[in-house]
């Protein structure tokens, strides 16, 4: 075949396009503790396929699930020296270091998932993604979390009065040790990724989770009596280094910023899904899910709130979410 002159500059503007585009493309990393399958995982790679629609293929991110990159108090500080662009984590590894999120955090805060939602959603949910700038993050958005419950191998727990004395795991951040010794616990900080030996040894007497996680990491296999505390509704939240994001063109900090906003939707309807599910395989596979005398555990938090709730920036957070309606 002939190649024409006109054909023959068409390929090479083509060519170039296609060059250009590449020039300065990065592939951000991002950490994740949690499965491939699991609804934070598939929501950031959904805001990386957005993200390449938004850049022309400029930008993109590569999840790195399953703890790969370290535990999430290691991936915080990754991401702050800027060592990995992104994290995905529970606001509670952020509670140190960014107080306003131990707002969401507070036990009972919530009413519903839905009034969660609402709050995260709105002003309050804005101003505390935005308080961890100082912190060297750019906090994107908040995903779903559910709400979490302890759980034992041993023992099935109904009131306050049960847990006393329990050696339970919490994650880690100083409010979380609180809440549980304020509910007579011992409590245990340890990461994420060493909870299902903790559980098997009996190093712990319980850990504490929602239904996706209490599935995904097999918790229900070692710890199968789950009892329906529901005290924390803690969020997921979504981290950007400052130190990269500085380093890019204010049309890319648009573009990913519109990304993890647009991921959230997308983010829930996996979530309640996979809720519904897990519960599902965890009564399957023997756990049994109980209710309990929620009043008791709510009438002991009061001493959490008058211990992390001082400042008068985070007393009237909390106060704003309450009177979200
Ligand atoms: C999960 C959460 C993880 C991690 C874990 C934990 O619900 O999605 O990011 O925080 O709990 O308890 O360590």
């Amino acid at each position: 075949m002939k190649i024409t002159t006109t054909l023959r500059s068409t390929l090479a503007v083509a060519i170039t396009a296609a060059l250009a585009s590449q020039v300065g493309a990065t592939e951000f990393r991002s950490a994740e503790v949690h499965p491939d399958d699991y609804p934070t995982t598939l929501a950031v790679k959904q805001m990386s396929e957005t993200l390449k629609k938004l850049t022309n293929g400029k930008h993109s991110i590569n999840v790195f699930s399953g703890g790969k990159l370290g535990a999430e108090k290691d991936a915080i500080e990754q991401t702050k020296i800027g060592a990995i662009a992104m994290t995905r984590v529970n606001v509670a590894p952020m509670n140190n270091i960014c107080p306003a999120t131990m707002v969401p955090t507070m036990p009972f805060l919530f009413s519903s998932p839905e009034h969660m939602r609402k709050v995260l959603d709105g002003p309050v949910g804005e101003e505390i993604l935005k308080s961890c700038e100082a912190q060297g993050f750019i906090a994107l958005a908040f995903y779903d979390s559910g709400s979490r419950s302890i759980y034992s191998p041993k023992k099935q727990i109904k009131t306050l009065a049960d847990v006393k004395g329990m050696k339970i795991r919490v994650q880690q951040s100083d409010l979380w040790v609180a809440l549980m010794e304020a509910m007579g616990a011992n409590a245990t900080p340890m990461p994420y990724g060493e909870v299902y030996t903790g559980l098997k040894t009996g190093l712990v007497d319980a850990a504490e989770n929602n239904y996706p996680s209490y599935e995904s990491s097999r918790h229900y296999e070692v710890a199968k009596n789950f009892s329906k505390t529901e005290h924390s509704m803690a969020p997921e939240i979504l981290l950007f280094s400052k130190k990269v994001w500085d380093t890019l063109s204010a049309d890319d900090q648009k573009a990913i910023r519109q990304a993890a906003k647009e991921s959230v939707p997308y983010m829930r309807k996996l979530w309640d899904e996979r809720e519904a599910k897990s519960l599902a395989t965890v009564k399957a596979g023997g756990a049994m899910v109980t209710e309990v005398d929620k009043a008791s555990f709510q009438a002991a938090m009061k001493p959490v709130y008058d211990k992390f709730i001082t400042d008068p920036k985070l007393k009237d957070l909390v106060k704003r979410a309450q009177e979200t309606k």
